[in-house]
């Protein structure tokens, strides 16, 4: 079969078939793609040609197709890709609004027999085999969408935070020591030392503000996360922000903003897709303020609820579930117990149990978190004792704190999580190209 395969040679894909269906009939094009589909009429044969923009049919008729095309049709395998000149022929008998009818026909690579996984979604995959060969379960449109998606999403979160005066920034993922307190840490060999990739960008970002005021970035961070659950892998993708002369309040009403903003953008970019995964933006996500709760607070209403838990404990995804029934959508719980959150979150100057911390959470995931950072360098290093944890091993990211540090505030927002929310899928696996779980290194 190989050495029936041509090149590309001089034929340039002249069009992406999402243009197709606004040319004019009788416009001569060449498209490439893969062959998803073939439906056999006997004289007549339907092929759904697919792109990453969409499908298109393209018409043979038997008789009046070359013989070229006639041997290469009866040796074609689904999932081949393919070339095809032509012509765009309007009609309403396609639901596409068009066909194209075909002049010359290349093979420019054959796939094998049997598929791994059946692209159109006629027989659906199980998670595990979708996971497995999941170069062909991108090649579903509800898949790729997905990610087209998370595109826009990167975009709007871009835009707003550039317009809000941030920069954008990178900083290392190579590290000396943790960032977010000593478990779920990946150690690596860095030459003859011991060094560990980057749970966050959290004292980098905390530094920058020193310099830059305002810093964003958009990385991938590292954590050794022994649970095995829908929400949480062990390489993921943060945005952070941080932010001088802000406090918790400040940072949150920004947060808030920022993912109305995405809401408008997609609503504005993505309707079609978005109506094409069944996924309802509703006017409610972008107007409505975003409840605050205190962490009190949503005991109390938990209490009533018959779900008791003990000032100080971390809200369980149970706890979460049950107080998610009060709130549609958004919401976000404020002043968590000192003790529940990390070393370089700002205690309440009115209590010092409490900090001035926030957790977004859309229904019972949470989603982003944030606070109000401590940036005098003596409380910073008595809240790292507090936690047991020894100033000496941040020795290098006090110093910054001895020559000017502002006071300052930020968050972390999981992309997936939020696409999670968007998409309304289930498991974070799903809206993550090659996830890496507690099992999964491969592919
Ligand atoms: P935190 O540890 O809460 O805060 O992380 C911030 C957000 O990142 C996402 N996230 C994860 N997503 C997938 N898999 C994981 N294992 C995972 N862990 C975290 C969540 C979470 O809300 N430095 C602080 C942020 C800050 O205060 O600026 C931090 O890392 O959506």
């Amino acid at each position: 079969m190989r050495n029936t395969i041509t090149q590309r040679g001089h034929w340039k894909k002249t069009h992406y078939n999402c243009q197709l269906s606004s040319l004019p009939d009788g416009t001569e094009v060449t498209v490439m793609g893969w062959l998803q589909d073939v439906r056999d009429l006997g004289k007549i044969k339907f092929l759904v040609l697919r792109d990453s923009t969409g499908v298109a049919q393209v018409t043979v008729k038997v008789d009046a197709a070359t013989k070229n095309i006639v041997d290469l049709l009866s040796k074609l395998t689904r999932e081949s890709v393919i070339a095809v000149k032509g012509v765009v022929k309007r009609t309403e008998k396609s639901r596409l609004g068009f066909e194209v009818i075909p002049s010359e026909l290349k093979v420019l690579n054959y796939a094998k027999k049997p598929l791994p996984l059946e692209v159109t979604g006629k027989t659906p995959a199980d998670f595990e085999t979708r996971m497995s060969v999941r170069f062909m379960d991108l090649r579903r449109r509800s898949e790729l969408l997905i990610f087209k998606i998370q595109h826009e999403v990167l975009r709007a979160i871009r835009s707003f935070l550039h317009e809000k005066g941030f920069t954008e920034v990178f900083t290392p993922k190579i590290l000396a020591s943790a960032t977010e307190g000593g478990a779920e840490l990946f150690k690596v060999k860095y030459f003859d030392k011991d060094a560990y990739l980057a749970q966050s960008p959290q004292l980098y970002k905390e530094v920058l503000t020193s310099c830059f005021e305002k810093v964003y970035e958009i990385g991938v961070y590292f954590r050794a996360e022994e649970s095995n659950t829908p929400y949480h892998l062990n390489e993921f993708v943060s945005v952070d922000i941080e932010a001088a002369f802000m406090d918790y309040e400040d940072v949150m009403q920004l947060l808030e903003e920022c993912i109305k903003h995405v809401y408008h953008h997609l609503a504005a970019n993505c309707s079609r897709e978005l109506r094409e995964l069944g996924v309802e933006l509703t006017k409610e996500d972008v107007t409505k303020h975003f409840p605050r709760i205190t962490y009190s607070k949503a005991l109390e209403v938990l209490q009533d609820k018959g779900f008791a838990i003990n000032w100080g404990e971390d809200l369980t995804t149970p706890a979460l579930r049950k107080l998610s029934e009060e709130f549609e959508g958004y919401y976000f719980i404020t002043d968590w117990p000192t003790e529940t959150k990390p070393f370089y979150i700002k205690p309440s100057v009115k209590d010092k149990n409490i900090c001035e911390a926030f957790d977004l959470m859309w229904r019972h995931i949470e989603l982003a978190s944030g606070g109000t950072r401590i940036h005098v360098r003596e409380e910073l290093e008595e809240s790292l004792r507090l936690k047991g944890l020894n100033p000496e091993s941040f020795k290098e990211h006090l110093k910054a704190f001895d020559y000017g540090m502002p006071p300052h505030a930020g968050w972390g927002l999981g992309l997936s999580r939020l696409i999670m929310a968007i998409t309304r899928r289930q498991n974070i696996r799903e809206v993550v190209l090659f996830p890496r779980d507690r099992t999964r290194l491969t592919p």
